[in-house]
């Protein structure tokens, strides 16, 4: 008798503990949140301009969760992609409930007026097979997220050496912190030490070596010439009044029209140009090369 009752107490334990069991279960199944906020934004794709700060775009972008309500205040921006297209990036909104779910939306964001990284040339790349030959020193390059680029320009030879005299061509590249890469083939000169001409040719200096253009921004290449070195004095040089050599004169001191300025490709259509200045004084010979680059997103 006892032993039964026993039994039957056990049972009703037991079945008191799996009832106890499920219904902790049940409430627990039912307090869990497994539903992210769900953010919404105003449209899929935004226009900026390089000054808006890219925390502006926040301020018409929503969330709701489920259980917590609004988040629209918790949202933040999780990720900007590195560039998919100069200028254009993929950016992550994110938000997070009481329960840790973690809701996102990813839109693209692009920067109107962005401009993609520049080069510039110091001097021409125009070295003497005495001097140390360093192109990367004559480059600089400027980008407008980034700044003073130039140590991070890196250069490959297309073509000829630059261990001895004569011409050779190299691609100049750089890359800005959103992965938006350029590049450029400039020539280089190398001239033997001894080469009379090569010493003693005037030098016609630019106020700019390498010129970035807009597709239709008009362009007047004698414009810009800065001024004519002249290195050696002979009647020529005399007669334009110069009496030392290495003085510096004006295009209109020196004689516009004793500068020839050739280009063999059409200056308005986009792409890289090379326009040639070359003069003669003397009987000695110079050029200068100006690389234009005109449109794109130049
Ligand atoms: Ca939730």
């Amino acid at each position: 008798m006892e032993r039964k009752k026993l039994r039957i107490i056990g049972c009703a334990v037991l079945l008191l503990a799996i009832g106890a069991a499920g219904a902790y279960h049940f409430l627990v199944e039912r307090a869990a949140d497994r539903v992210a906020p769900v953010i919404e934004v105003p449209a899929d794709t935004f226009s900026i301009t390089m000054d808006t700060p890219v925390s502006s775009l926040l301020s018409g972008v929503t969330a709701f969760d489920d259980r917590d309500g609004d988040l629209t205040n918790r949202i933040f921006i999780e990720k900007i992609s590195k560039f998919v297209a100069p200028g254009k990036s993929h950016i992550t909104f994110a938000a997070v409930d009481a329960s840790g779910n973690v809701g996102k939306k990813q839109c693209t964001v692009i920067w109107s007026d962005y401009v993609s990284p520049q080069f510039d040339l110091k001097q021409p790349l125009r070295f003497s097979s005495a001097e140390r030959i360093n192109v990367l020193d004559r480059i600089t390059a400027v980008d407008r997220l980034d700044g003073d680029i130039s140590n991070h320009v890196k250069m490959t030879l297309l073509s000829g050496t630059l261990a001895g005299v004569g011409n050779a061509e190299a691609e100049v590249r750089v890359t800005n912190s959103m992965g938006d890469t350029v590049s450029l083939a400039v020539n280089v000169e190398i001239f033997e030490a001894s080469d009379l001409n090569a010493i003693y040719a005037p030098e016609i200096m630019l106020n700019k070596y390498i010129l970035y253009l807009s597709e239709t921004e008009p362009f007047i290449p004698e414009t810009i010439v800065e001024g004519i070195k002249v290195r050696y004095v002979g009647t020529q040089a005399a007669a334009l009044g110069i009496t030392e050599e290495d003085t510096v004169v004006m295009p209109e001191q020196y004689g516009k029209n004793r500068i020839r300025i050739t280009c063999e490709t059409d200056l308005s259509a986009v792409g890289v140009h090379e326009v040639r200045y070359t003069t003669s004084l003397d009987g000695y010979s110079g050029g200068t090369t100006l690389y234009v680059v005109r449109g794109g997103d130049a």
